[in-house]
């Protein structure tokens, strides 16, 4: 799947990867190589790693600490054709020093487009794209193009769209379908529906979910499943024995909106007031993704 678009890149790019060490770079990279293992170029130092892969150029840093390297990559990324900011979302501990960094590189990319990956989306301890924004404080973002999205190098799962959007920003051509949610229901552990989105989503779709819901319930734990449905998509995450579940047209971002699920869960079980809840849903409208 991930080859699909990588095999899309006819002329070259370059793309700079940094991020803390341990954020998951060089995973990305051998997820990446698994259906080319590509070229890797011997580079001087551990810090640097080197790989041509199809037509792609990964030049990935591992940054923070040794400010004497910091002059050669920021010639790096001055080059680049997009930048991937990648951070351990599980490892909270060290978002404020990513976010140092991450403000660091943006006073270089200038207009270049700049992906934050979330990475260890897998994990259940994993920050949200939400958490994550707000942390590295994201909306201040104003003259580069920028997205932040949630993946796991380890499974593969959200770097299909990670790469749909590199190719878009890097051809210019459209790859990516609109984000289309056609409604939203979180389920409680009794089995209840604590929310709609549209209100009267649950009427019309809320008994098939509650009973995916207990079907599920034993078997899905925490990691987001989906069930494809003709042209539409259901998306059902599970957390705190919660359950939330999106339908989605085919060929939405995926992740954006597993991380959206989960976002809701947090909100809805720590009684955040009603306002808050309608703009984690705002976030995903078309324009953002
Ligand atoms: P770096 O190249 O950015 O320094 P690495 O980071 O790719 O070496 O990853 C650091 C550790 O995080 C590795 O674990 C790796 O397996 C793990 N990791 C990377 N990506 C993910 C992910 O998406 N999910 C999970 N769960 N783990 C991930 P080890 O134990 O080998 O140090
Ligand atoms: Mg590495």
């Amino acid at each position: 799947m991930l080859d699909d678009i990588l095999s899309l890149f006819r002329k070259k790019a370059r793309l700079v990867i940094l991020g803390l060490d341990g954020a998951g770079k060089t995973t990305l990279v051998n997820y990446i190589k698994r259906g080319d293992p590509g070229t890797t170029f011997p580079t001087v130092g551990a810090s640097f790693e080197r790989i041509k892969v199809r037509n792609l150029l990964l030049e990935v840093w591992d940054i923070g600490g040794q400010r004497h390297l910091r002059k050669l990559w920021d010639q790096y990324v001055e080059n680049a054709d997009a930048v991937i900011f990648m951070i351990d979302a599980a490892d909270r501990s060290r978002f404020q020093e990513a976010k140092e960094e991450f403000w660091r590189v943006v006073s270089l990319t200038k207009d270049i487009p700049l992906l934050v990956l979330a990475n260890k989306a897998d994990l259940p301890e994993a920050a949200t794209v939400f958490e994550i924004a707000d942390y590295l404080e994201l909306s201040k973002l104003k003259s580069v193009t920028w997205q932040v999205m949630w993946v796991s190098a380890l499974t593969g799962m959200g770097l299909r769209d990670a790469f749909a959007w590199i190719y878009e920003r890097v051809t210019g051509k459209k790859l990516l379908k609109p984000m289309e949610i056609e409604g939203i229901v979180v389920i409680d552990p009794h089995g209840e529906i604590v929310f709609s989105h549209p209100k009267e989503y649950a009427d019309r779709f809320g008994a098939f979910i509650s009973a995916i819901d207990s079907f599920a319930k034993d078997s899905l734990k925490e990691i987001p499943s989906s069930v494809e449905m003709g042209e539409k998509r259901i998306i059902m995450v599970r957390r705190h024995r919660m359950t939330a579940a999106a339908v989605i047209s085919r060929g939405s971002p995926e992740t954006s909106v597993i991380s959206m699920l989960v976002e809701l869960i947090r909100a809805i079980s720590t009684q955040e007031d009603e306002r808050k809840i309608k703009n984690i849903i705002k976030a995903m409208e078309p324009e953002k993704y």
